[in-house]
Parts: C-alpha cells; structure tokens; sequence
C-alpha cells in the first residue's frame, strides 16, 4: 500500500486503497497512472464519510457527517471537531483582555489544536459528484497583516492537511509590513517544517490588494488560490474548486464560506444556494436564490452558483487568466472594493463567477478591522469604491454617488487617483457594459438611472413646470410635451436635457446652467412624491434651507423660506423609482 506523511506529526500513514489522489512520495506511480488514463478520466470525490461518531442535526440538512478522515490527534481537545469551546468563569477577563488581538476570541483560539477536525458540511450530492484527474496544480496565497498565532496556523494547516499534495504547490504567507514580533523570525522556524510553506514579506505596509498582488507575483502554480489567514479549510475544498477552473479557466471559482464563530470558535455551516450580490452604494452581501429558480434550473444543493459579485477573499483564479484580465487595480489601497472590481471586470471581459457549494471553508467573521488603517478607514474604502465606479459602472456611477458618495464628486475633498491605465485595459479587453452585466448577469437588480421623471407637478398652482424658450414657467399639465419632461436624477438634479435648474446666485430666483456633476448649487433634495424641492448646498457649513415655491397670483417660480405646510412647495413627479 502507498504510504504519506502526515504532514503534522511526521508519521507514516496509509492511504486509504480507494482514495487515487497521488501525493508526491509516489510520484512514479502517478506518472504511470496518467499515461494510462485519457485525459479526461474522472475520478470519484471523496465521499462523506460514514463512520462519523458525531452528528449535527440542523434541521436544513439533514444528518451531517464530521470529517473523520484523519483520526483527530486529540479528540478531547477543546473546540475539536468544530464544536463551540467555553471559556472557564476565571478566564472571562483574560478574554476581554485579548479580544482586540485579532477582534475575536483569540484566547481561546490559543487552547484549540491548530489541526482540529471540523463537521464535513458538505451537501450529500457531493459525493456523486467527480473530478478530472491531474487537475492544475495550485498556489495557496495567505496575505496578513499582525493575524494571530494560531489562527494563522489553523489556516495554514488545514490547506496541508486536506488539499492533496500533487495539487498544492506551495502555500504563499505575504507579511503585509506586520509589528509582531512572533510573526517574525518565529514563522520562518516554525514554517521551515514544511518545505511548500513559503514566506514573502513586505518592506512596507501595502494594504491586502497589493500585498496579493506580491504573492501572485512569485507563483509557481497553475491557479492561483487566495485564502484569508483565519480560516479553515474543510475536507475536499480543494479539488472541486481546481475542476471548475480546468473545465474552463474563465471560471472563477469560490468555497463556500462558512462561519467560525467569533465568539466559541465554532464551526457553523451556512444555508444553501446563497449568491454574492451588491446593493447601491456597491454594498456586498447574501441573497438566497428563490425556490422558484431552484426548481426552474431543477437544481441541486451541490451545483455550482453564479454570481453577480464574490465576497473578495477566498477564490481560485487560472494564474494566466489572472493577467490576462489585468490582475487587481493596484491604486487600490488597504482594504475594500476590489472584490467589487474584480468581479465586474470578470464578468464584463469574458469570464465567469461561481460558488461551488461541494467545497467549504470556514472563515472567523469578525466585527471590526484588527489593524490599523494607515489613512483613515471610512476614506480609503471609498476612494477604492469610486476608482471602482469611475472605470466599471458607466452611466450607472450616478446610482453609487446618489447613494451617499455626491461628496466625492469634489475632487478637492478626495483625490481618487490616475485611472487611465484602467479605462485602457478596459477598452483592450474590449469588455462589455455596466448595462450587458445588469441585463446578463444580475437581471434582478433594481437599477433606474433616474430617481424620478416625468411632469414636475405643483399642488398649489396644481400645473406643471415647462421649459420655455431658455426659462421656466408653469403650463396646463400636458403629458405628450416633451417640454415639461424633467428628471429627478441621482445627482440631486432637476434636469431636462442638459440644462439643470439652480438658484441665481444667492438670489431667489431661479436660472437654468448646464449639469455638472461637481457643482452642489445644481443639487436640490426631493424625499418623496408631493414634497419640498430644497435647495442644497452640501458644499456650505451652514446651508439656507430654501424651497422652490410657485407664486400663488402670477405663476411665477421662486425661492422661499420652506414652509412644510404650503402647497405652493409642494412638487410631484409623475414617476417615482424604488431601488
Ligand atoms: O492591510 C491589510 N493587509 C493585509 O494583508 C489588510 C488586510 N490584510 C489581510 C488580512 O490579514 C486578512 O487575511 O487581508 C485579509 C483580509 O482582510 P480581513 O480579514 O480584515 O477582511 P474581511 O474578511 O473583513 O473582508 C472581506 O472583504 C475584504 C475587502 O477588501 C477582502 O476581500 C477580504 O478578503 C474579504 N473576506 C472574505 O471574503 C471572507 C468572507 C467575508 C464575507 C462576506
Ligand atoms: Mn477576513
């Protein structure tokens, strides 16, 4: 029987007869093996086990087995097979004292074997599911920045133990510039154990994006697999991730992330057919897929799932398709967006993004950032945010400012950065629109490019405004005038055409200017159908809260004090849109 070390204690194990997987002590063997197999031979996934000792009952899926494949070292240990660990009366404090080490409970992080065995939370179809054999071979890259100890080690452990060797080319640990000293010459030591660990470390503070990109740089293998350092992998991540990218190296594909608890540490699986999403302003989250779409797909709860957008951390990518498409933005600094860029331009230029629910891992969700931010945290994010929407988002970038973000149109208040070399990639790729990937990829998304159109209708004069010859003034409210067609845009403009309604000076009537985006006097605040138009001067420390008013006598339009009660400022739109 071929035997392999196991990789934690240095002891010989036998391989299981069934399991084909070749590691790289018989190496012959599996040269042999692949000549005698066609290419596209496939091989069974490892099953989930069925000699479990321990079950999880959660209702969702019915009995789960716990990952057996390897006897745990210690199966009393604490927190062993991913059950929630209790931390002792008189350690309460020790607790609290250490949280903001890792924003998690990092005490007890500490107690856990950094090699426990977690619940096998696959979905039972997995085990019908097969991989080709001689799948591309990958580089794991871990970037950090001070990760504690033993969840870095937890994380670099279970790649070892539960990725097939002849698969794993190397791990890459990218030190992100961290300040602990542990990390320091204590890794080197302890990672010298393992000859596929390899350590990069960063004169500099770089931010996760670029810290990645230095990884990737020195990748030997054919994929790319980016993990964040305080996971765990589950049994057989690896393989079905690796045959997503071989059927078609356009295919991005992504564990399914599961949670370490923060709190007891323990291992919770998540419900099925979740997908990655975004709301405005460029917002990640879950959304469920609807039952009705799993029945018209006739889906399994082990299929792989599109989606619109991926979390951001955890992902195998081809290595040469990675370049293709112009690997990350690097003007993205720290933390924050390039998930949203990376999955834009996936989609846009040709590829594909994919959850692949028959491979797990767990990640520690934690409620704050652990590190510091070597700029301010809220700024960094949104800078990373608008370089996003100024190359990918088209005409669609109005609905991200609309959301909160008109202040970055002040280019004084923020620079964003150099953009040109994305906008050229962008037209090389020859990528397709903001609009293609809404219709094609996320058609659910609400996406009006208008707040409001139609007549601007008031309840006092009860007519409607018109542009006439370079001014404004009331009509009879006629729908098929395309002069009394205004929109209510993200921008906060009154708009019809290009000319934009604003203030005359600081006077109190009106005037009619070309939109431009950056200018706050074109901006008016409109909350809802039949309400104020107020002018806003965001730009201002003390804005004058002024209303538009039609005069009650001449059907004249000005500028007033607001009063909430009048009617006279009270406007209505015909169409209002929801996001
Ligand atoms: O300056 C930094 N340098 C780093 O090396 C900042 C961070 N890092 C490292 C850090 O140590 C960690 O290993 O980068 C990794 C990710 O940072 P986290 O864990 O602080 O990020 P997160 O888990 O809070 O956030 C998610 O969104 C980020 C946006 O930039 C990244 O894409 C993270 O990879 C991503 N994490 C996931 O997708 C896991 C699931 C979370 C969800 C949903
Ligand atoms: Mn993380």
């Amino acid at each position: 029987k071929p035997v392999k070390k196991d990789v934690l204690k240095g002891k010989e194990v036998v391989v299981n007869k069934e399991d084909k997987r070749i590691n790289e002590l018989d190496k012959g063997n599996a040269d042999a093996l692949k000549e005698s197999l066609p290419p596209t031979a496939k091989l069974k996934l490892q099953g989930v086990p069925t000699n479990s000792t321990v079950v999880r009952n959660t209702g969702v899926h019915k009995v789960l087995a716990l990952d057996m494949t390897q006897a745990p070292r210690d199966a009393n240990a604490i927190g062993q097979f991913g059950q929630a660990a209790m931390v002792p009366s008189d350690k309460e404090q020790e607790v609290r004292n250490r949280w903001n080490e890792g924003h998690f409970n990092v005490y007890l992080s500490d107690q856990i074997p950094v090699d426990r065995a977690i619940p096998d939370t696959r979905p039972h179809t997995c085990s019908e599911s097969v991989v080709h054999d001689y799948l591309p071979t990958t580089s794991v890259i871990f970037c950090f920045v001070d990760e504690v100890w033993s969840t870095l080690l937890r994380s670099v452990h279970s790649v070892l133990n539960r990725s097939p060797l002849h698969l794993l080319k190397e791990i890459i640990l990218v030190d992100d510039f961290s300040t602990k000293e542990y990390l320091k010459d204590h890794l080197d030591v302890y990672m010298s154990q393992y000859p596929k660990v390899r350590i990069v470390r960063l004169k500099e503070r770089q931010g996760l994006i670029r810290a990645r990109l230095a990884g990737a740089a020195i990748a030997k293998g054919d994929v790319l697999t980016f993990l964040d350092s305080h996971i765990e992998c589950n049994v057989g991540w690896l393989e079905p991730l690796l045959e997503r990218v071989y059927m078609d190296r356009r295919k991005v594909a992504c564990p399914v992330i599961e949670v370490i608890s923060d709190k007891d540490m323990s291992y919770v699986l998540v419900d099925n057919f979740q997908r990655g999403v975004f709301k405005w302003p460029l917002v990640f989250g879950w959304s469920t897929l609807s039952e009705d779409t799993i029945k018209k797909n006739h889906m399994k709860d082990s299929d792989p799932i599109r989606c619109p957008v991926m979390a951001g951390g955890l992902f195998s990518i081809d290595k040469k398709y990675f370049y293709e498409l112009g690997s990350y933005d690097p003007g993205l600094d720290v933390w924050g967006g390039e998930n949203m860029e990376i999955s834009f331009k996936i989609w846009m230029c040709g590829g594909e993004i994919e959850i692949i629910p028959c491979s797990r891992v767990g990640h520690i969700f934690r409620g704050e950032n652990p590190y510091n931010f070597p700029k301010d945290r809220q700024k960094t994010v949104e800078r990373n945010l608008a370089r996003v929407a100024e190359v990918w988002l088209d005409e669609y970038k109005d609905l991200f400012y609309g959301h909160g973000y008109l202040h970055l149109l002040d280019r004084s208040f923020i620079d964003i950065g150099n953009l040109t070399d994305q906008i050229e990639l962008r037209k090389k790729l020859e990528c397709k629109s903001f609009k293609w990937y809404l219709d094609n990829v996320y058609p659910d998304m609400v996406a009006p490019l208008v707040k409001a159109e139609g007549l601007v209708f008031n309840r006092g004069v009860r007519k409607c405004l018109a542009l006439q010859k370079g001014s404004l003034a009331f009509e009879k409210c006629n729908l098929s005038k395309l002069s009394q067609h205004f929109n209510y845009t993200w921008m906060r403009h009154v708009r019809q055409n290009d000319v934009c309604v604003t203030a005359q000076g600081k006077g109190t009537s009106l005037a009619l200017q070309p939109c431009d985006n950056t200018k706050p006097q074109l901006r008016w605040l409109h909350k809802a159908s039949n309400s104020a138009l107020v002018e806003h001067l965001i730009a201002e420390h003390t804005p004058r809260r002024m209303c538009l008013e039609a005069g009650a006598l001449d059907d004249s339009i000005q500028l007033k004090e607001c009063e909430p009660t009048s009617p006279y400022q009270k406007w209505q739109f015909t169409h209002y849109h929801t996001v």
